[in-house]
């Protein structure tokens, strides 16, 4: 019987063998999973716990807060502030970051989540998720501040995301390809069911939010135009569209098949880059779909290479199968 790999010995080995993955991070990278584990038995109460509807209060971004946000926001706090492994946190529905208070040790790494993405979706029952990433934090002065988180998501050392959908599984990277562990419920802990995802360079799917889309730049509005014309137009071939709203599940579809996700900049809100958030959804999904051999942009440049401002910036979001995103970015730069 071939014995199968779980997460924390996914992650031993990495430790040992690639030398990728130093002690700390390890830890993290479990208490990360070990909280999601929990938030996937809160999702999966429904109504049977006191999960479900509204909370009374907004976040930063001025967006009502369903009560599973507050509560996956807190699992996440309360399982990872404790273990020496980390110096902040940030978050969606935080305003300012969460440094690890004085009576814990302070750890060399920074974690950012969005607790539960595609919030949405919790009371109709679609699929949400957990998107994280992890930074190193800068070493040239003592304690945390904000400034330390704003870094290029191009120098994350570890992203992923747990998706709560009809099985929990959690995708990871920590630059070595991506690798993907199914909850297995009886056992109660993740195993290792994919390695080395790759995301096909053309596909015939596209998502995006249409009723945007009398809002769209020209470019965006070219590249869906010629995919709606289909076999008779200049693409030359037949597309399919899937929109979930819950972007988790929108890219854990372009890691298995193929397939471009877009949240471009739209007319609705001109001064805000996006909708997504840079820091939290942006560069952890960007990095991870680079990692299977897609590519991501915000239609000028990579996403990874954008130097971030502010913790709760705003992106215009590109990614997924490498030849389309590399035709929408053209139809943006081309003069
Ligand atoms: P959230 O973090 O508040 O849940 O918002 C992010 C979500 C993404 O998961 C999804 O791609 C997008 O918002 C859906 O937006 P829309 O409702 O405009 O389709
Ligand atoms: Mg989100």
């Amino acid at each position: 019987m071939t014995q199968k790999v779980s997460l924390t010995r996914y992650l031993v080995e990495q430790q040992r063998v690639d030398g990728l993955i130093p002690a700390q991070l390890r830890l993290l990278l479990e208490v990360v999973a070990r909280a999601c584990k929990r938030i996937s038995f809160a999702v999966n109460k429904g109504e049977l716990g006191d999960v479900m509807g509204a909370a009374e209060t907004q976040n930063v971004q001025g967006e009502v807060q369903k009560k599973l946000d507050i509560i996956a926001n807190e699992v996440l706090i309360e399982a990872n502030e404790w273990g020496g492994h980390l110096a902040a946190m940030a978050s969606e529905e935080m305003e300012g970051i969460y440094v690890v208070p004085n009576r814990y040790p302070q750890g060399e790494y920074l974690l950012m989540f969005d607790p539960l993405d595609g919030s949405s979706n919790i009371d109709v029952n679609v699929s949400i998720g957990t998107i994280f990433s992890v930074l190193k934090k800068p070493d040239d002065h003592p304690g945390v501040q904000e400034a330390d988180f704003l870094q290029a998501g191009a120098k994350q050392v570890a992203a992923g995301y747990c998706i709560y959908g009809p099985q929990t599984t959690l995708v990871l990277t920590v630059g070595d390809g991506v690798a993907q562990f199914t909850l297995d419920r009886e056992q109660g802990s993740f195993v290792l069911t994919q390695e080395n995802l790759r995301i096909p360079e053309d596909t015939k799917e596209f998502a995006i939010n249409m009723s945007n889309m009398r809002h769209w730049d020209a470019p965006v509005k070219r590249y869906i135009d010629e995919c709606l014309a289909g076999k008779e137009g200049p693409r030359g071939k037949d597309f399919n569209m899937r929109w979930i709203a819950s972007m988790v599940a929108d890219v854990h579809r372009i890691l298995t098949r193929g397939g471009i996700f877009m949240y471009p900049w739209d007319k609705r809100e001109p001064e805000k880059p996006g909708k997504l958030r840079l820091m939290y959804e942006a560069n952890p999904m960007a990095w991870l779909v680079e990692q299977a051999g897609g590519a991501a942009t915000n239609g000028k440049e990579r996403i990874l290479d954008i130097a971030p401002t502010k913790l709760h910036q705003r992106v215009s979001v590109i990614l997924g199968s490498k030849n389309e995103v590399e035709r929408v970015t053209s139809y943006h730069t081309e003069k």
